[in-house]
């Protein structure tokens, strides 16, 4: 026994089939076959329930994308690691995981149903030190939103009011909103950003998830890379100067890659924080400076903080 007590109730997905390349022979991984997923989160569903509120909850739809991609992204020679990386990712979202992957089509001769392995889960509780671990205590994040479709000003009111009702998050500093012009080489409409600073018992996985949440609510579908976007999340910092995440997966890379490239993340963060010493390819350096030199990005504080 863990010791963990588990939440009564269930969030199933059932029967997620998803072609993948995994077995020990070179056909299965050339190939190719399907493999089907049953998933089940043990978490609370009931003050989701009772504020009818999607930001709540785990969102089924994103949970079938990131295990479709698990599946379809990897070449494992068993399944046994397929369900122990789906299982480990599933414990972002919740603390007690049970995952059965299924593989009808497996090389076997003779005639057979199903062959599938199932792990059960429980998230081990020490703090903080990875992406994934609930921290003990407050941490501070830099966030920074974007949007340049419908309503983007409300859209982003209703970001930052979204955040800020989770129980394990509070908005502690709110930017100017800024006009600002796409980045990324895509034609589109300008974008209005604003950073956040908020303080979270969080994991920073688990704020990715609550953010994720928050982009579906608000209308958010991926589209184009870099491209028009009701509602955009970025997790920039987790942590303070000197003191900030390090995660490296596709999934969740901190400090965010690119920040130290986009006027429209660096400046709100400026305004919230005055000056901090940022990672640079020409290695840590100060906001301002790097500010400085991408001036020839267009952007134009439009409303005080
Ligand atoms: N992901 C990994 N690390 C992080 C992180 N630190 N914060 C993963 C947030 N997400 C992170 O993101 C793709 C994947 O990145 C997710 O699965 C997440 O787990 P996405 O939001 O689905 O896709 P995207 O936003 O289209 O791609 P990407 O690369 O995140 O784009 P960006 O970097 O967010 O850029 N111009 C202006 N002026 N203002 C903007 O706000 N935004 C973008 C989007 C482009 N140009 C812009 C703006
Ligand atoms: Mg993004």
């Amino acid at each position: 026994m863990t010791g963990i007590e588990s939440a009564p109730d269930r969030i199933e997905l059932r029967g997620l089939t998803v072609r993948g390349n995994h077995g020990v022979f070179d056909f299965e991984k050339r190939e190719g076959q399907d493999f089907v997923i049953d998933v089940t989160l043990h978490t609370s569903v009931e003050r989701a329930a009772a504020t009818d509120d999607l930001t709540e909850t785990i969102h089924y739809g994103e949970l079938a994308e990131d295990v479709a991609g698990i599946v379809e992204d990897n070449t494992f020679d068993l399944i046994e690691t397929l369900a122990e990386r789906i299982a480990d990712h599933c414990l972002n979202l919740c603390e007690h995981v049970e995952v059965v992957v299924h593989k009808p089509s497996a090389p076997i001769q003779r005639a057979f149903d199903d062959v599938r392995i199932r792990v059960e889960r429980f998230r081990t509780t020490p703090a903080a030190a990875s992406a994934g671990e609930t921290a003990a205590t407050e941490t501070e994040a830099y966030l920074n939103l974007g949007a340049n479709l419908g309503d983007a000003a409300d859209t982003l009111d209703q970001a930052v009011a979204a955040l800020d009702r989770h129980p394990e998050i509070t908005v502690t500093r709110r930017s100017s909103l800024f006009r600002t012009a796409p980045w990324g080489g895509v034609e589109q409409n300008d974008f209005l950003n604003v950073g956040l600073l908020v303080s979270t018992s969080l994991s920073a996985l688990e704020l990715l998830s609550v953010a994720q949440g928050i982009e579906v609510a608000c209308g958010r579908t991926r589209q184009l890379r870099w491209g028009p976007r009701t509602l955009d999340i970025d997790l920039i910092r987790f942590g303070t100067e000197g003191a900030e995440l390090d995660s490296r997966t596709p999934r969740l890379t901190l400090p965010h890659p690119r920040a130290h490239e986009r006027a429209f993340v660096l400046a709100p963060w400026a305004e919230l924080v005055g000056d901090t010493l940022i990672d640079t390819p020409q290695g840590r350096r100060s906001i301002s400076a790097v500010l400085a030199e991408l001036d020839d990005q267009d952007i134009a504080r439009i409303t005080p903080g």
